[in-house]
């Protein structure tokens, strides 16, 4: 461990505090905001349950600056949780993700340029990994908010699928707790095209109560999800 993390590791200690590490990212595709970091950011300093609080930070919309960010901030932070949350225009509810595939098909460049085709996240990584968050507790809590919500099985082949299977590989070598949720456009990325969208604050509401059954909960409820195409 890097010596420049030893203050911030005694801290915790001493205080007994935890942290959840949650990131949004930069807006993208000539967006000028992206609601992943408007919800984040707005839970910095939040104390989900007692002796336990968010750190929000964010991730650079970009295959490698992103992984770096990421691997840094575990190191120095060394969280009891890590839910990543990202942008999908046009889906009609929060996602949270199932799935992360070992696969990057970028359809168009990332926030530094870069556009890799066909290549693996993590060379000689596995194929996918699966989320192991209590994902179907978490639809529960959500839906009995009345906040639409579904189990998504793929988070795309862009930055966002790249984060999660950078963080689940993390996850095997940390025993670290980690998940992603996608969110739809914000109202004001969508207001003359008709596209979805879902208010800010429904938003943060939601991620706000996943993170809470992610700390409370350890086992996963039985509710019905999975989609027929
Ligand atoms: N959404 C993109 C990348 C960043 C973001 O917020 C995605 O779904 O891959």
């Amino acid at each position: 461990i890097d010596l420049q993390y030893i203050p911030t590791l005694l801290f915790g200690i001493l205080t007994m505090k935890k942290t959840v590490l949650v990131t949004g990212f930069a807006p993208f595709g000539g967006e000028t905001l992206n609601p992943s970091w408007q919800v984040a950011k707005q839970l910095h300093g939040w104390q989900p349950i007692a002796e336990v609080e968010v750190v929000a930070v964010e991730l650079a919309c970009a295959f490698l600056e992103s992984a770096e960010q990421l691997s840094q901030l575990i190191a120095k932070l060394q969280p009891c949780l890590v839910l990543a949350i990202g942008q999908a225009g046009g889906r009609t509810q929060i996602c949270l993700e199932h799935v992360a595939i070992n696969l990057i098909e970028a359809r168009i460049p990332d926030n530094a340029g870069r556009q890799p085709s066909g290549v693996p996240v993590v060379e000689g990584g596995p194929d996918a990994y699966f989320c192991q968050l209590p994902l179907k507790s978490m639809l529960k809590a959500l839906h009995q908010h009345a906040i639409p919500a579904a189990i998504s099985y793929t988070a795309g082949t862009y930055v966002c699928n790249s984060t999660f299977y950078h963080l689940c590989h993390l996850r095997k070598k940390m025993h670290l707790p980690v998940g992603f949720i996608h969110i739809p456009y914000a109202p004001s990325q969508t207001i003359s095209n008709g596209v979805a969208s879902l208010g800010l604050d429904l938003a943060l509401t939601a991620v706000k109560l996943c993170i809470q059954v992610a700390l409370t909960s350890n086992n996963d409820d039985s509710y019905q999800t999975g989609t027929l195409d």
